[in-house]
């Protein structure tokens, strides 16, 4: 397998992805359940079928191509990513795990390989959460951990729920949970993509295998005060809901810094209602995202964050709301598949190093119930969720050599 043929259709591939973006010039915005997806899920639908996959859209929004096996009723390997994106994010995040799938499903047959399982690529319409906040939704509802409450319980800031958007994506919200798989039907899953961070890129190393990925929670918090003019109302008689929860967010970054085990938490979004230069807030909305490879750090910080909102709201006689957007505990990866791709990597004199993961991916859905592994490819100065987010394609095509390796073992066990 020539290397150099992989990286062209790798490149050749991505570079075409990156028209489908509702932002461009200014990174890819790929959200789920928009006209961008549904242009980026038509041409991965036209790559499979290119590569000789039968190709499977479900009731979430997920796409699937099959390489059926000697015998398909084994249960299949399957390898992906997911093809939504952030806001203005890099065009790598994701979809190159769906694109180096694609392209380990040619070299197999390009080589002559036949799976005795079969070799499933999956592309998950949204990991990121980044339009409803929550995340995972694509690979949570292939394990039917989605249903039709959940599509109804969250929504985005044009208060379009995931039910209503499902509907004008031309989905039946109603049929979701047929978009779970028969217990059993999957064995293992197995995800390359970029590093998002600065490990590899600093050390020179090639490849990174990914034994645990972190546990993450995500809020929607509300604070509530009253709008006051900002010119009359004496400091004492305020309710200002921004000093409320200023004073809480300020203690956040160094609530995780005490953890000092590279535990973060991050306040990504702060929004004040109605947001007038001489109006005292009403409102302030934020959110927080709380991640640690320990949980109890993550519970211990939500609480602090919960009793302190407590405190500061009652402080201007307010009240807060702390909405639940998403729970994951962190998940170890499966050492076989690891140990596996680490002999290949020898095989092949590519450098490696095992590293966490503190961005979370649908690995850490599918790894708390299915055995799952992560292969990283280094991002450039560690830069990811921006437009300078950017990854060698030779770099892709390099793991996605591991990948075939991996695959001509497990799919014949
Ligand atoms: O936020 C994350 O960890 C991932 O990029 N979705
Ligand atoms: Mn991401
Ligand atoms: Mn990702």
């Amino acid at each position: 397998m020539a290397v150099e043929q992989m990286t062209g259709r790798i490149a050749r591939d991505l570079e075409y992805l990156k028209r489908f973006t509702s932002t461009p010039g200014k990174g890819c915005t790929r959200l789920p359940f928009t006209k961008e997806a549904r242009e980026a899920v038509d041409f991965l639908k036209k790559l499979m079928e290119e590569a000789g996959l039968e190709v499977k859209e479900d009731t979430a929004g997920n796409v699937f191509g099959i390489l059926y096996g000697e015998d398909p009723s084994l249960p299949c390997v399957m390898m992906g990513s997911h093809y939504d994106s952030v806001y203005n994010g890099g065009d790598y995040d994701g979809i190159a795990g769906i694109i180096c799938a694609i392209e380990a499903a040619r070299q197999l047959q390009e080589q002559g390989i036949k799976p005795h399982c079969s070799f499933v690529v999956a592309g998950f319409c949204d990991e990121e959460g980044m339009r409803f906040g929550n995340g995972y939704f694509g690979s949570g509802a292939m394990l039917g951990h989605r249903d039709l409450d959940y599509c109804k319980q969250f929504k985005d800031k044009d208060d379009i729920s995931i039910y209503d958007a499902m509907k004008s994506y031309g989905l039946i919200p109603e049929r979701i949970e047929e978009a779970k798989w028969k217990e059993g039907s999957i064995g293992k899953f197995v995800e390359l993509h970029i590093e998002q961070g600065p490990v590899l890129d600093a050390e020179e190393i090639e490849i990174g295998l990914v034994d645990h990925i972190v546990g993450i929670q995500r809020y929607m918090i509300t604070v509530e005060g009253r709008s006051d003019h900002a010119g009359t109302t004496p400091m004492d008689m305020r309710k200002d809901a921004v000093e409320a929860a200023t004073k809480v967010i300020s203690k956040i970054p160094d609530w995780a810094r005490e953890k000092a085990d590279g535990t973060v938490a991050t306040v990504g979004l702060i929004h004040t209602i109605p947001g007038g230069v001489n109006i005292v807030a009403e409102k302030v909305e934020f959110t927080v995202d709380i991640r640690s490879k320990n949980n109890d750090n993550i519970n211990d910080i939500a609480n602090r964050i919960r009793h302190a909102l407590e405190r500061e709201t009652e402080e201007i006689g307010g009240s807060f709301n702390m909405e639940t957007k998403l729970v994951i505990t962190p998940v170890e990866l499966d050492h076989e598949i690891l140990e596996i791709m680490e002999e290949k990597c020898k095989e092949l004199h590519y450098t490696y190093k095992y590293l966490p993961s503190g961005a979370g991916h649908d690995s850490l859905e599918i790894g708390q119930v299915l055995p799952t592994a992560m292969i990283f490819v280094p991002s450039k100065d560690g830069r990811s969720h921006c437009m300078e987010e950017f990854t060698k394609y030779s770099d892709l095509a390099k793991a996605t050599q591991v990948m075939v390796g991996l695959l001509t073992e497990i799919t014949r066990e």
